[in-house]
């Protein structure tokens, strides 16, 4: 299991969390997600993680995502 973070800028409300919520469940191989409104991170966790399929996700819901090296 591997764990990718995401910085997302733009969400303001519930509303963006449920939006890039609603598409990262949609993501192949996510087993579990975390979208904190505070702090602008997306954190995925699950196997074979494709950052382009998340990437993209986040991006059909309107938002861009900047991968967070750790
Ligand atoms: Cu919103």
């Amino acid at each position: 299991m591997a764990t990718k973070v995401y910085r997302v800028d733009g969400m303001t409300c519930q509303h963006c969390v449920k939006a890039v919520s609603d598409e990262l469940a949609q993501v192949p191989g996510v087993a579990k997600f975390d979208v904190n409104l505070d702090t602008k991170l997306v954190t995925v966790d699950g196997d074979s993680l494709d950052d382009g399929a998340i990437v993209a996700a986040i991006d059909e819901a309107g938002y861009e995502a900047l991968a967070v090296t750790e």
